[in-house]
């Protein structure tokens, strides 16, 4: 769109893509900083990943004490979670009374798709084209289009031949859907697959659930948040959020730090029971011993006693060994917290595929064809998860940066950033917990005001200093992805595939997008590149 199209525009300061977590605080923050913003969201309401995923058994993962905004004591207090780990609707009223708390729908345009960006070099500002009215016409365009909103294509064949009903679990429908009495099936066993397999075979009359990998998953012990948890935060509420801040996660939980080799076996198994018992994904990573993320045989021990306990719920032990990672690290691939997901395997009314021994060949007009069998369905659910990290950002096409640059043509060999926030050769445009940050390796919140404050400060210095454009040097981003590689060699996930490192996606680059170098040391360098005069940015 040329310069007509700049004209007819709706004219913002800032214009933000997203309306969940990350854009609300965005709107907070900028409004409150004097700026003018807009943000948009194709949902017909805000709440993004809780807005979208509305499947049955849909929660947090990271305990209510921790997944919420930190920002202001007021708001803390006027909100009580009702559970340790929430369900959807819970989280999406969160995020709608934040919403009505700080008047934000006012400053959102909903049901409206960013389609394209593109970089105006003379008026140094961006135009964004969008599938319902005006164009947006901005000095600074942020990204809060989430780490794991862009579903995954299912890239099975057939999909369009089902005379069935089909849903992705990231695109529930919002009035629910009857399963009762009906043949399912579920694709997929990640964390969305965990989560809803469990509630489906409670309703269905069948359940067949279609797996290519197993998942690591430990009990989450859902009830009421822990006491000691909440006697922590609210002993000094303000030392909570800080400790949290500097963490390795976001959440503020001692490591252990034994090594696996200093303890007994009987002192590992203790160890091991008390992480159980917690039903807490980040006690469980952090707290068995100091060698269980970043060495093999550390992490094996670990491993083997996840293992075990599979066996020791599911009854037929060909379903229980199908069921047993055996291809990754514990942790190398993020975890499951489970609820009554294996027992469900001993449920009359349920089947699981091992797609290792049978892969689907097609799906076809009555249901899944495998290489042996065939399973007459009424619905097909997939499980199947998101381009993540880098496919919101993509799928506005082109985002055309400075000489007509299309950052999905940069990042054909894989997402280069500064920082995880920023991308050399486009201007004034920000991501949040974008590839190159700790994002998804962290409780979220904490990282989404982390990166919201940097970046609403970082303007707010700009405009007082005079500056109106800000954009990474090459050399900056080389040099931070030389520093990803190094932090990446000393954790597994580069030995497991994933959608942390793209493996999901056919085609997709391969390479770790999360930085895995820890919330705390993270905000550290942040801190720093401030403190030196925005080290490796150029402000004209
Ligand atoms: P999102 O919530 O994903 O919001 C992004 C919004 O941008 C979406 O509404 C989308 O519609 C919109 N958008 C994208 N592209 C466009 C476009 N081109 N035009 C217009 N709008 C667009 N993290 C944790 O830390 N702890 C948890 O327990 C946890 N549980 C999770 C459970 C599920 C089921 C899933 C899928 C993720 C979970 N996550 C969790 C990660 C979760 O995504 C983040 O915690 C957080 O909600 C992200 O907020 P966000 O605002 O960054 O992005
Ligand atoms: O997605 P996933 P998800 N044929 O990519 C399988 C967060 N989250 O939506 O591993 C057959 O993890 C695929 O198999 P494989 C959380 O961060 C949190 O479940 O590729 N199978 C895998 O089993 C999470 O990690 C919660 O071999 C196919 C599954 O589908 C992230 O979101 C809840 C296939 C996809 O698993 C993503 O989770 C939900 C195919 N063609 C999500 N394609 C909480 O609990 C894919 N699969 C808080």
């Amino acid at each position: 769109m040329g310069a007509a199209g700049a004209q007819d525009a709706q004219q913002v300061d800032v214009a933000v893509v997203g309306a969940g977590f990350a854009g609300l605080y965005l709107l907070i923050r900028l409004r409150r900083a004097g700026f003018t913003a807009v943000a948009l969201d194709t949902a017909d309401d805000v709440g993004g990943t809780w807005y979208w995923n509305r499947y049955p058994g849909a929660r947090c993962d990271i305990q209510t004490t921790d997944y919420s905004y930190t920002f202001d004591p007021e708001l803390e207090s006027a909100w009580h979670w009702s559970e340790k780990y929430a369900t959807q609707p819970e989280i999406l009223r969160y995020l709608g009374f934040v919403a009505d708390r700080y008047d934000l729908r006012r400053d959102i345009r909903f049901g409206t798709k960013v389609l394209t960006a593109t970089w105006d070099e003379a008026a140094q500002r961006w135009l964004l084209t969008t599938d319902n009215g005006k164009p947006v016409s901005c000095r600074y365009y942020i990204m809060a289009s989430g780490c794991l909103s862009a579903p995954k294509p299912p890239e099975i064949d057939g999909v369009g031949d089902f005379k069935g009903e089909i849903y992705f679990t990231g695109r529930w429908p919002h009035d629910g859907v009857e399963l009762a009495g009906k043949r399912v099936a579920v694709i997929g066993t990640g964390s969305s697959g965990v989560q809803s397999i469990p509630k489906i075979a409670e309703q269905a009359a069948r359940l067949t659930v279609f797996q290519r990998t197993p998942n690591f998953a430990f009990p989450a012990h859902n009830g009421p948040s822990p006491a000691d948890r909440v006697a922590a935060l609210e002993k000094d509420r303000a030392d909570y959020r800080a400790q949290a801040r500097m963490s390795l996660t976001g959440v503020p939980l001692e490591r252990a730090t034994e090594f696996s080799w200093q303890l007994s076996e009987a002192e590992r198994r203790q160890r091991f029971e008390k992480a159980l018992a917690a039903g807490d994904l980040v006690a469980m990573l952090s707290q068995l011993w100091a060698d269980q993320g970043g060495d093999l045989e550390g992490n094996a021990l670990a491993s083997d006693l996840l293992r075990e306990r599979i066996r020791s719920i599911v009854k037929d032990p060909e379903t229980a060994e199908a069921l047993t990672p055996r291809d990754h690290p514990f942790g190398s691939k993020r975890p499951c917290l489970e609820t009554d997901y294996y027992a469900t395997f001993n449920r009359p009314n349920v089947t699981l595929v091992n797609l290792r021994q049978e892969p689907i060949q097609a799906i076809t007009a009555s249901g899944i064809k495998t290489d042996r069998r065939s399973f007459d369905l009424d619905v097909i659910v997939f499980a199947t998860g998101f381009d993540a990290m880098t496919g919101a950002i993509t799928s506005v096409h082109p985002i055309a940066g400075r000489g007509g640059k299309s950052i999905s043509d940069v990042w054909a060999s894989g997402p280069k950033t500064y920082l995880g926030l920023t991308v050399a050769g486009f201007p004034n445009l920000f991501m949040i917990t974008g590839p190159g940050s700790p994002s998804v390796f962290s409780n979220m919140v904490v990282s989404i005001e982390q990166h919201a404050d940097w970046v609403v400060d970082c303007l707010m210095a700009m405009r007082e200093a005079g500056f109106t454009a800000i954009e990474a040097t090459e050399a900056a981003q080389a040099g931070w992805a030389r520093h990803m590689a190094d932090c990446s060699q000393l954790t597994l996930h580069r030995l497991a595939n994933t959608w942390y490192t793209g493996a999901n996606v056919p085609g997709k680059a391969p390479g770790l997008m999360p930085y895995p170098g820890g919330v705390g040391p993270y905000r550290t360098i942040c801190d720093e590149v401030v403190s030196r005069g925005m080290l490796g940015f150029t402000l004209s």
